[in-house]
C-alpha cells in the first residue's frame, strides 16, 4: 500500500512539473544549471512586460482622470491656487460618489446579513422594516451555513441564483434558469470570462460598437483578440445599423479574421440609445444566420428617461421570435453598479448564459471556479435588485419613492445637460434615452485642432484638458471610446447632484465661449 502510495506521488509531482515546465527550453530550478547566474531572468521593465497590457486603454479612468487628481490635491493644500474650489467628476458612472443615496430596503437586508444577531434583537424591529427582516432571514436560509464569509459555489449561491432566475422569469414572462446564472463582482469579470472563453488568437475577432464602453475594447486586447469596429450612426441618434455590422463582418472576414461574438450595448454607453424591438429581431436574427454569439450588455436596463421606448431583453426578444437555447447563443451582462441603485462599489452582477452545449459551459464554470467565488454581499444585492419590495410588502412605498425620485431626477438632469450642450456653438448633443452619459459633438475650429497637434494631444482631449483646468469638470475625452475619424466628441456623465447641474450649466458655456472665441478662424 504505502510503496504505491508513493509511486503515485512520484508520479503526481511529475506531471505538475511536467505542466509547470512543459517546454523543453525552460530549465527546471530542479536541474544543476539553475545555480547558473548568466541565466538569471530580465528586470520587469516595461519593456519586457506582456505587450498586451501595454497596448491596453482604459481612458474612464485615464490621462485626465490623473491630472484631476493633482488639481484636488493642489486645492487642498493650496486653496484658491485654480479658478474653482472643487472637481467634479463627470467622468465615470460612479453615482454614490456624487452624493446618490443607497435604496435603504437593500442596505437594510445587507447589514442584516452581514450581522445576523441583530435578526434576534427587539430593538431590530423598530430600525429596520419587517420585510427586510424578513428577505434577510430568507437569504440567510439560502447560503449554507448561514455563513456570508464563507466561499460559495462558483457560480454563486444556489438560492440567490433561484431568486435571479425568478426576477428575469418575471421581467421577460418567460421561464429562466439557475444554472444559466454566473454571479461576478460586476459585470466586468463577466465580460473578461467570456473573451478569455472566445479569443483563441488575433485571427479571432469581435465586433463591437463605436462609441463602445472601453472595457470591451480592453479586454479584447488583454485577451489576445481583435475587435472589430462597426459604427452607430450619430445621425440618426446612434442608430444600430445592420448593413453596417454585416459590411465590417465581411471586412474582417476577408482579412482573415474569424468573427466569433457581436456586443450590444442597450441601452448604450457612452452614446445613449435605448434600441427599438424592430432593431433587437434584426440583431438577433443576424447572430442567428452568421453564428454569432450575442454578447449582450444590459446593465443600465432600469435607466430609461423616454416615454416612447422600454427595455426588452434580448433573450425576450430571441424567445418571442421562435428561437429557442438550440438556436443562438446568448449571453447577458447585468449589474448592481447602475440602474437606480448604483451599488458599484459593491461589485455584484451575473451573466446569464444561454445555447452553450454542456461541455463548453463545463469550461465556463472552470473559468469561473479559478476565481473561487465573487464576493456574498456583491451576490445578495444582485439577488435583492432582481426581487425588489413587492405592492404590499412594508417598504414597498418608500422603495418606490426612492426609485422614482432617483430615475426622474436623472431623466431631468440628463434633459438639461443635453439642452444646455446644443445651445452651444459647434456642438450638438443626441439625447440621452437611456444609460448614465451625454456625448456631444465638439465641431472644433481649425485653429483649435492645430494646437492639439502642436502639443501631440487628440483635439477632445485638448478640449477636456482646457474643460478641466478652466473649471474643475471632469469629462472623458470621446478618443477613449472610438469615433468616427475625424470627428470629436467628449462624455460626461449625467450623475452630478440636481442643485448642482445650473452651476455646471453655466461653467461649461462660459468656458465653451472662451475657447471657441479663443480658436475662432
Ligand atoms: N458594461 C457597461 C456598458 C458599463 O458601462 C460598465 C461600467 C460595465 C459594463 C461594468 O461595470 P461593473 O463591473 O461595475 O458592473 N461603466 C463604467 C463607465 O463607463 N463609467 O463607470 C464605469
Amino acid at each position: 500500500m504505502r510503496r504505491f502510495a508513493a509511486d503515485r506521488a512520484k508520479k503526481l509531482a511529475l506531471s505538475f512539473k511536467g505542466a509547470l515546465y512543459s517546454q523543453s527550453s525552460f530549465s527546471s530550478p530542479f536541474s544543476s544549471d539553475s545555480a547558473d547566474m548568466s541565466s538569471k531572468s530580465a528586470p520587469v521593465t516595461v519593456d519586457t512586460i506582456n505587450p498586451k497590457v501595454i497596448k491596453c486603454e482604459y481612458a474612464v479612468r485615464g490621462e485626465i482622470v490623473t491630472l484631476a487628481q493633482k488639481l484636488q490635491q493642489e486645492l487642498q493644500t493650496k486653496p484658491g491656487s485654480h479658478p474653482f474650489d472643487e472637481i467634479l467628476y463627470c467622468n465615470i458612472g460612479n453615482p454614490q460618489s456624487l452624493g446618490q443615496q443607497p435604496i435603504t430596503f437593500f442596505r437594510e437586508v445587507l447589514a442584516l446579513c452581514d450581522h445576523p444577531p441583530l435578526l434576534d434583537k427587539d430593538e431590530t424591529h423598530a430600525l429596520f422594516s419587517s420585510d427586510s427582516i424578513e428577505r434577510a432571514w430568507q437569504i440567510l436560509d439560502q447560503i449554507p451555513g448561514r455563513a456570508t464569509g464563507a466561499y460559495s459555489h462558483s457560480q454563486g449561491v444556489k438560492g440567490l441564483r433561484d431568486s435571479i432566475a425568478a426576477g428575469i422569469a418575471d421581467r421577460d414572462g418567460l421561464p429562466a434558469n439557475a444554472d444559466d446564472i454566473f454571479l461576478t463582482d460586476g459585470a466586468s469579470p463577466s465580460v473578461h470570462m467570456m473573451m478569455q472563453l472566445l479569443l483563441r488568437s488575433e485571427k479571432d475577432g469581435i465586433l463591437c460598437p463605436i462609441p463602445q464602453y472601453p472595457l470591451y475594447s480592453a479586454s479584447i486586447t488583454l485577451h489576445g483578440g481583435t475587435l472589430v469596429p462597426y459604427y452607430l450612426n450619430e445621425a440618426t441618434g446612434w442608430g444600430l445599423e445592420i448593413s453596417e455590422v454585416k459590411k465590417q463582418l465581411e471586412a474582417a472576414q476577408s482579412k482573415g479574421i474569424t468573427v466569433r461574438a457581436l456586443v450590444v450595448i442597450n441601452p448604450g454607453n457612452p452614446t445613449g440609445q435605448v434600441l427599438a424591438e424592430d432593431n433587437q429581431r434584426e440583431i438577433v436574427e443576424f447572430c442567428k444566420k452568421e453564428g454569432l454569439v450575442l454578447l449582450a450588455d444590459e446593465v443600465y436596463q432600469e435607466n430609461i428617461y423616454v416615454d416612447n421606448k422600454k427595455f426588452n431583453s434580448f433573450k425576450k426578444i430571441s424567445r418571442s421570435m421562435g428561437y429557442g437555447e438550440e438556436d443562438i447563443a446568448l449571453v447577458s451582462f447585468h449589474s448592481v453598479s447602475k440602474g437606480y441603485y448604483g451599488e458599484c462599489g459593491k461589485r455584484g452582477g451575473y451573466m446569464e448564459v444561454t445555447g452553450f452545449s454542456a461541455d463548453v459551459r463545463e469550461q465556463i464554470y472552470k473559468i469561473a471556479s479559478v476565481n473561487l467565488c465573487s464576493n456574498i454581499s456583491g451576490q445578495i444585492l444582485a439577488s435583492l435588485i432582481m426581487n425588489p419590495p413587492k405592492v404590499g410588502d412594508e417598504s414597498f412605498e418608500s422603495y418606490s419613492a426612492e426609485k422614482d425620485g432617483i430615475l426622474s431626477s436623472l431623466a431631468r438632469r440628463a434633459k438639461t445637460l443635453e439642452d444646455a450642450f446644443n445651445s452651444l456653438e459647434g456642438v450638438t448633443c443626441n439625447k440621452a434615452e437611456g444609460a448614465m452619459y451625454l456625448f456631444p459633438r465638439l465641431y472644433l475650429p481649425q485653429k483649435a485642432i492645430e494646437a492639439a497637434e502642436a502639443v501631440k494631444t487628440a483635439p477632445d482631449a485638448f478640449y477636456a484638458r482646457r474643460l478641466l483646468n478652466a473649471t474643475g469638470i471632469v469629462v472623458v475625452p470621446g478618443s477613449g471610446f472610438g469615433q468616427v475619424p475625424g470627428t470629436w466628441h467628449i462624455r460626461c456623465t449625467i450623475l452630478p447632484p440636481e442643485d448642482k447641474i445650473p452651476a455646471i450649466v453655466s461653467l461649461v458655456t462660459t468656458f465653451h465661449e472662451s475657447f471657441m472665441s479663443e480658436f475662432h478662424d
